[in-house]
């Protein structure tokens, strides 16, 4: 049985030299992509978050720890998306304006590409306006948002407002999701769809969508 402790350790501790090569260990002795995306990763992150919560550590430990996430992800995403299947609809993904963080973003949109949806990954910072005429462009039948921040979940409200208002909502559908997003902010702002994690939120889309 795999120790998840070093991964886990490794990401605290933002050992960006380590986190891919102990990754690929886990592979090489075994253990599927997902496990080592919840039991070493995202576990490790979350002992990241408790941290910087409780002031034990502050942000510049944090983004070591983020840098030694994405090094992981670099060698995980493949993996995680040779697991998928056929191409389903186009889903534009990025984390609402006001807002940076982005590896839960980019694990939703991993996941996705791992269930065969073909993904456009806006990035950080999305505008109300630029997420729509993006997605419209991609012709995204699906809008992923992620927001980490309380300050920045308003503009989640105001992108489904101005989709709404140019009559778009029946062709693009909305997914909600990120640690401060609940259910019930979903229905009060109207989303077609909330996800507590990435997995849920592959879910979620093939519900919406059909695929
Ligand atoms: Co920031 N940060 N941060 N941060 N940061 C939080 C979010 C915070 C909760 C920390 C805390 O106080 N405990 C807090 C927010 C408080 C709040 O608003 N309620 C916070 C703060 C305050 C800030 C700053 C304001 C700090 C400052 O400057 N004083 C600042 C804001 C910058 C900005 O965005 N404008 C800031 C900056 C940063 C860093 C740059 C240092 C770094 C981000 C690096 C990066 O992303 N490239 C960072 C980090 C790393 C965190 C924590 C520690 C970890 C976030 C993370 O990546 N988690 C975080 C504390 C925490 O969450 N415990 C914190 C791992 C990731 C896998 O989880 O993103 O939640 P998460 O994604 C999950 C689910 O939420 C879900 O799926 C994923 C799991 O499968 N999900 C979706 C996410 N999006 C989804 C979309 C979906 C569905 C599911 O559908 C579309």
């Amino acid at each position: 049985m795999l120790n998840w402790n070093n991964l886990h350790d490794a990401i605290l501790s933002g050992d960006i030299a380590s986190t891919p090569k102990l990754v690929e260990e886990a592979i090489s002795e075994g253990a599927s992509p997902e496990d080592v995306l919840e039991k070493g990763l995202i576990a490790g992150m979350a002992d990241v978050g408790a941290k910087f919560k409780a002031n034990d550590i502050f942000v510049p430990e944090v983004l070591i720890a983020a840098k030694a996430m994405h090094a992981a992800l670099d060698i995980l995403e493949p993996l995680l998306i040779a697991s998928g299947v056929k191409p389903k609809a186009t889903v534009a993904v990025g984390t609402v304006k006001g807002d940076l963080h982005d590896i839960g973003k980019n694990l939703v949109a991993m996941m996705l590409k791992g269930a065969g949806f073909h993904v456009v990954d806006l990035g950080i910072d999305i505008a109300p306006d630029a997420f729509i005429t993006r997605a419209e462009e991609a012709n995204a039948s699906l809008i992923a948002m992620s927001s980490l921040l309380t300050t920045s979940m308003p503009s989640m409200k105001a992108t489904i407002k101005i989709l709404k208002e140019r009559g778009l909502s029946s062709k693009i559908k909305t997914i909600i999701g990120g640690a401060p997003v609940t259910q019930e902010y979903a229905d009060d702002i109207g989303a077609d769809g909330y996800a507590q994690d990435a997995s849920s939120a592959v879910d979620k889309a093939k519900q919406l969508l059909g695929a």
